[in-house]
C-alpha cells in the first residue's frame, strides 16, 4: 500500500484563545453541531471529543476551553489547564487564531505546546477580512511564530478551506487503524450534551457577566421508549441572579428550556421532556469544593 492510501488515525487538539471559533470549527469539520457556540468568551468548559471517520482517515478531534491570561479565579485556572491538556496530549495541534489578530494569549498557548508536536496554524474568520491584501502580510507574520506543519486560513462559518484543512491534518496524522467504530461521533454521553445545550442557551440569552457564574447540572435523565425525560438545575452564583435567569413570569427560563429542548431533540433524534430549576450556590467559581461538586477536578 502506498503512503497515500494507508489508513491514518490520531488525536487532534483544537486549542486557542477564547472566541476564536474552535467549537464552530469542530462542528463544521465533523458536519454536526456537537460543541456549543456563543459570542461570549469561554463558552466551552470541557474537553469535547468529535470523531470524523472517512474511507482513509479517522480524525479524533478534541475541542477545549479558550486559553486566557486575563481573569484568574479558580474556574479560569481549571479551564486553562484543560486548554493546555488538549494542546499537549494530541498527535496534532490546531492552533486557532482569529484573522487579523495575534495577541499575547495566542502566543502564551502556543508556547505550551511541546516542541516535538506537529502544529497546524489555523487562521479562522477570514470571511470577516474584506481586503485580501491585509490577509497576506498577516499570514506571513503568523508563519514566523513557529515551524508550523502547515498554515491554513479558513472560515468556520462558511466552511471555506475545510477540505484543505482536513487534508493537511491527514498528512500530519500517524499511520494507524481506526480507534472508534465507524458510526461513533463522540465519547461523551447524552447527559453531557443535555447540560451543554442548556448552558449554550444561557450564554446566548444572558448579559455579559452572568453566564460565567452559572453552571448546569443534570439531576435526572430517564429514557422511556424514544422519549427522554430530563430534569436539570441551573446553578447561579448569587441570590440576585436567580430572577434574571427566571425572567418576567418565568419567560426567560421558558425560552432557555424550549431552545435547549429543540436542540436536544435534533441531536438525540427523539422527543425530550425537559424540566429546569434555578438554584443558588454562592461563590462557586472561587470555591474548590463547589467546583469539584460541579465536575471541575
Ligand atoms: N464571522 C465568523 N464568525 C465566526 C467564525 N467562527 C466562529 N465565529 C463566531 O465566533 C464566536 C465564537 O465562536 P466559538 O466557536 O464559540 O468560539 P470558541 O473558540 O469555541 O470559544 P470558547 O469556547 O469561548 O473558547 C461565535 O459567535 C461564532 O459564531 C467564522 O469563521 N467567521
Ligand atoms: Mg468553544
Amino acid at each position: 500500500m502506498s503512503e497515500e492510501t494507508e489508513y491514518r488515525c490520531g488525536t487532534i487538539g483544537i486549542a486557542g484563545r477564547p472566541n476564536t471559533g474552535k467549537s464552530s470549527l469542530l462542528n463544521k469539520l465533523i458536519g454536526q453541531k456537537l460543541s456549543i457556540v456563543s459570542p461570549k468568551a469561554q463558552t466551552t468548559r470541557h474537553l469535547v471529543t468529535g470523531i470524523l471517520t472517512t474511507a482513509d482517515t479517522q480524525y479524533v478531534f478534541v475541542d477545549s476551553p479558550g486559553f486566557q491570561t486575563l481573569h484568574r479565579n479558580i474556574l479560569n485556572r481549571a479551564l486553562n489547564r484543560r486548554a493546555t491538556e488538549a494542546a499537549q496530549d494530541a498527535d496534532v495541534v490546531l492552533w486557532v487564531i482569529e484573522a487579523p489578530k495575534l495577541v499575547d494569549a495566542d502566543r502564551a498557548l502556543l508556547a505550551r505546546v511541546p516542541s516535538d508536536r506537529k502544529v497546524i496554524a489555523v487562521v479562522n474568520k477570514i470571511d470577516l477580512v474584506k481586503e485580501r491584501e491585509r490577509l497576506i502580510p498577516f499570514l506571513a507574520k503568523v508563519a514566523g511564530e513557529r515551524d508550523f506543519f502547515a498554515l491554513v486560513p479558513v472560515s468556520a462559518r462558511t466552511g471555506r478551506n475545510s477540505a484543505e484543512l482536513l487534508k493537511a491534518i491527514r498528512s500530519a496524522l500517524p499511520v494507524a487503524p481506526a480507534i472508534y467504530p465507524v458510526e461513533q461521533l463522540t465519547d461523551r454521553d447524552e447527559r453531557f450534551f443535555a447540560a451543554e445545550l442548556i448552558r449554550e442557551k444561557l450564554f446566548r440569552t444572558l448579559g455579559e457577566e452572568l453566564p460565567y457564574s452559572s453552571e448546569v447540572v443534570i439531576d435526572s435523565f430517564k429514557e422511556e421508549g424514544t422519549l427522554r425525560r430530563i430534569e436539570a438545575t441551573i446553578w447561579v452564583d448569587r441570590e440576585g441572579h436567580k430572577p434574571i435567569v427566571i425572567g418576567d413570569k418565568g419567560s426567560r427560563l421558558k425560552a432557555i428550556g424550549t431552545a435547549a429542548r429543540k436542540d436536544m431533540e435534533r441531536l438525540f433524534d427523539g422527543k425530550v421532556f425537559l424540566t429546569l430549576w434555578v438554584k443558588v450556590k454562592r461563590g462557586w467559581t472561587d470555591d474548590e469544593r463547589a467546583m469539584r461538586t460541579l465536575g471541575y477536578g
